[in-house]
């Protein structure tokens, strides 16, 4: 059995640089809401349907093949190990919140199939073991092999499963093919490269685990890159490894691969308190935040090389926005939030789990993005991720999405609070029990009743085991103006400021209440003049949602394209805000007067006069406006989350 309080997402109890810890998953149970309903079918439709899905494909077969040493081939690209583990690591988070004997029963039997392919030495890898043993771990082979980040993915699998069930086959062999690496790589023996940077979290947290420090050096160690390695400058680029991470100026490559690098970097800080990389994190996260980030969170702009793309490269339609990248940046972020309590990186995080990662999951959790337009036509030319052009599909055969979801469904209640040196924080808002303790060890029970994100206010109880001193920070998220605190029914002195965490502190008592209000007033996003696409163009937010149209929503418009928004001196009070059981699971609207533009009017040329062109006729119309996460999931609609405005 696994200490209850070394059960957090990550364990951050030993960690220096980590001003704040995490609480352990199992100690929030979130209750009938938002996010319990979208864990249900995480827990219900999506982890069991991925199962049966990765076994229909092979994928597991993959395991088969060499437990059995048959002669069948191997199936799928290079890292499908690695979707195996994901799933495990998902199965471990739901098992931390209730009892999924079929889902563990099934983990049980995949990790004994797992560990039984292991090698004498350690190493384990379905794609490299067998006939292409002799290529493996060369330069060559680790830019594009993906053994590293599969054993990265093995590791927080293994850490995953053993804290929640106290199974350690998994984690044993993991330490068993770290320490072969520990053993014969690394800076006096082989050069070691990471094609895809997963490995350092996965190294890190397994130091956090069993605590042999090796695993951090080793992690550093590729962080650095060994020079002895020559790489090709695109590859330096394209895999955010192989050169200094603390020489790194912007972000760029693959998207998923820089923020997996970022975590990692992030992680290795929050051991070691290494100035050098807390600067090169915060530069790039600046990078991130001002220059190459959607309005969902998402981020990767380009299909080509699935990357992040240039300063202000945000195409609409075209976006790519890979879930994956939504989840890494998510993973990245909370990493921040630790080493600093600073309420801008959870601002992200919940922006980022409601809209770009929340998306990646039709509401059946049976379909998934892969790529997330802000803007969709209707229907999509085929494309690598779909024959017939679909978003959402129920399989990929590149499935690094779906399983992540899971895993960060999966482990939501461990990202609701942190424990401080003075008290606790809260970063996310539904309702839930937390069941725990603060640093000194005295009980705490905190219980949040709410409507969020369909409204606003938050009812805290607050239960120390008995009365004590301490605060209780409460996140006031950027986009609320005017949030209202109570404390026992009488207002906070404190100044309240959007995008930061309010202290409260005093000596609480059990039974105190904390009423916060937030301010869900819809507001409409402008995007900086350098994202050409969206020149004289807003996007929508209520709460921590951005919304779209989607032309299912209007049946007076003929075309969505044509559209767009009539505002007026206080655009947010033309707002009309409904709450709607009955669609999309139950979402509120929002209704917006505009006015279509009649564009059908026969072929005009391609380029005239001003003077001479006729001004389109226009025709009043009402807008209704759903939650972006929600797009996509009736029947193939127009979409579009930056909507053409003019002023009344
Ligand atoms: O390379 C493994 C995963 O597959 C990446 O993280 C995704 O972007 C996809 O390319
Ligand atoms: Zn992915």
């Amino acid at each position: 059995e696994v200490p209850l309080g070394d059960q957090s997402v990550i364990n951050l109890n030993h960690s220096p640089y980590a001003r704040l810890k995490g609480v352990p998953v199992r100690a929030v149970t979130i209750q009938d809401g938002f996010w319990e309903r979208r864990r249900k079918v995480v827990f219900e439709r999506s982890i069991p349907t991925i199962r049966k899905l990765l076994e229909a494909h092979g994928y597991i077969d993959n395991f088969r093949r060499l437990a059995k040493h048959t002669d069948v081939p191997r199936i799928g690209p290079v890292f499908t190990d690695s979707d195996l583990y994901k799933w495990i690591e998902s199965v471990a988070y739901a098992l931390e919140s209730g009892d999924y004997p079929q889902l563990r029963a099934a983990a049980d039997q995949y990790v004994d199939l797992i560990v039984s392919i292991q090698e004498p030495s350690g190493y384990l890898n379905t794609y490299w073991q067998g006939d292409k043993a002799s290529q493996r771990l060369t330069p060559e082979a680790m830019d594009w092999g993906h053994e590293l980040y599969c054993l990265g993915h093995m590791s927080h699998a293994a850490v995953a499963y053993y804290r929640a069930t106290g199974n350690r086959k998994l984690l044993d062999a993991a330490v068993k093919y770290a320490d072969f690496l520990v053993d014969n790589y690394g800076p006096l023996k082989k050069p070691l490269l990471a094609g895809h940077p997963e490995i350092s979290m996965g190294l890190i947290e397994l130091y956090r685990t069993t605590g042999d420090k090796r695993y951090l050096s080793l992690a550093g160690y590729i962080l650095n890159g060994d020079p002895r390695i020559k790489r090709d400058p695109d590859r330096v680029v394209y895999t955010f490894s192989g050169i200094p991470f603390r020489t790194r100026t912007h972000l760029e490559g693959h998207a998923v691969r820089a923020m997996y690098a970022c975590s990692g970097a992030t992680d290795y800080y929050l051991e070691t308190g290494d100035p050098q990389y807390w600067r090169t994190i915060q530069t790039l996260w600046d990078d991130l935040v001002t220059t190459k980030m959607y309005v969902t969170g998402g981020l990767g702009a380009r299909w080509e090389g699935e990357a992040i793309g240039a300063a202000y490269e945000l195409p609409n339609a075209r976006a790519y926005a890979e879930t994956c990248a939504a989840v890494g940046s998510y993973m990245w972020n909370y990493r921040m939030l630790a080493a600093t309590g600073n309420a801008r990186y959870s601002d992200l995080m919940e922006r980022t789990l409601y809209n770009a990662i929340n998306v990646g999951m039709s509401l059946n959790g049976e379909l998934y993005c892969y790529y997330n337009p802000m803007e969709f036509a209707g229907k999509a030319a085929p494309n690598r991720h779909s024959p017939d052009g679909k978003v959402r599909n129920p399989w990929y055969n590149v499935l690094c999405c779906p399983p992540n979801i899971e895993r960060t469904l999966g482990s939501l209640p461990g990202y609701f609070y942190s424990i401080s040196k003075d008290g606790i924080y809260v970063h996310l808002y539904d309702n839930s029990v937390l069941r725990w303790h603060l640093e000194d060890g005295t009980g705490l029970n905190i219980t949040q009743k709410t409507n969020y994100p369909w409204e606003g206010a938050v009812d805290f109880t607050i239960d120390p085991a008995e009365a004590k001193e301490f605060t209780f920070y409460l996140r006031i998220p950027a986009w609320s103006q005017a949030a209202k605190v109570t404390v026992n029914g009488s207002p906070v002195a404190n100044v309240i400021r959007p995008g930061s965490y309010l202290p409260i502190r005093r000596k609480w008592e059990a039974g105190d209440m904390v009423r916060l209000e937030l301010n869900m007033t819809p507001q409409l996003l402008v995007a900086d003049p350098h994202v050409e696409q969206n020149t004289r163009r807003v996007a929508v937010l209520r709460g921590p949602l951005i919304y779209t149209l989607e032309q299912i929503d209007q049946p007076g418009v003929q075309t969505l394209s044509n559209v767009s928004l009539v505002i007026g001196k206080n655009p947010a009070n033309e707002f009309k805000s409904e709450f709607r059981p009955g669609l999309l699971g139950g979402v509120v609207v929002l209704e917006h007067p505009g006015v279509e533009s009649d564009l059908s009017h026969a072929p005009s040329p391609l380029y005239q006069r001003i003077s001479t062109r006729k001004e389109a006729a226009r025709k009043q119309v009402n807008l209704t406006f759903i939650p972006y996460f929600a797009w996509a999931n009736r029947a193939p609609s127009a979409m579009r989350v930056w909507i053409p405005y003019s002023r009344n």
